[in-house]
């Protein structure tokens, strides 16, 4: 059976860089919260909530959250992590990470991009 699969994919290392390399439908940024491609202020202060509190984690069912996540480290993190949380990925918000936010939100949009840092660009 492995065998099978390897032989239908072809060239597995070919294959593997076909899905990083092509054009891949990104889903909007974790702090764009209505998902229309721009950070707002209101966004934007949400993740610098994050920075100031040293740390974010997951809301579990039953805790308010606008955004599925919980400023402050101690906590779940079962969940997928939010989108400025990449460099590196530590349910910490370091300056460099919030000031990437920052410049979508002075570039007044972001979209998807291969190669971008963490897999966005700015501006619209
Ligand atoms: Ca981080």
């Amino acid at each position: 059976m492995v065998k099978g699969l390897l032989e239908g994919t072809g060239e597995g290392d070919g294959a593997l860089e076909g899905v990083q390399e092509g054009e891949v439908e990104r889903p909007s940024h974790s702090a764009d919260q209505d998902g229309n491609w721009q950070i707002n202020l209101s966004e934007l202060l949400r993740v610098i909530q994050f920075f100031n509190f040293g740390g974010y984690h997951c809301a579990l069912p039953g805790e308010v959250s606008e955004d599925g996540y919980i400023p402050g480290f101690e906590g779940d993190k079962s969940c997928i992590s939010h989108g400025s949380d990449y460099n590196p990925q530590d349910w910490v918000i370091s300056l460099s990470e919030l000031l990437r936010l920052i410049q979508f939100f002075n570039m007044g949009g972001y979209h998807p991009c291969s190669d971008g840092e963490d897999g966005y660009c700015g501006g619209v």
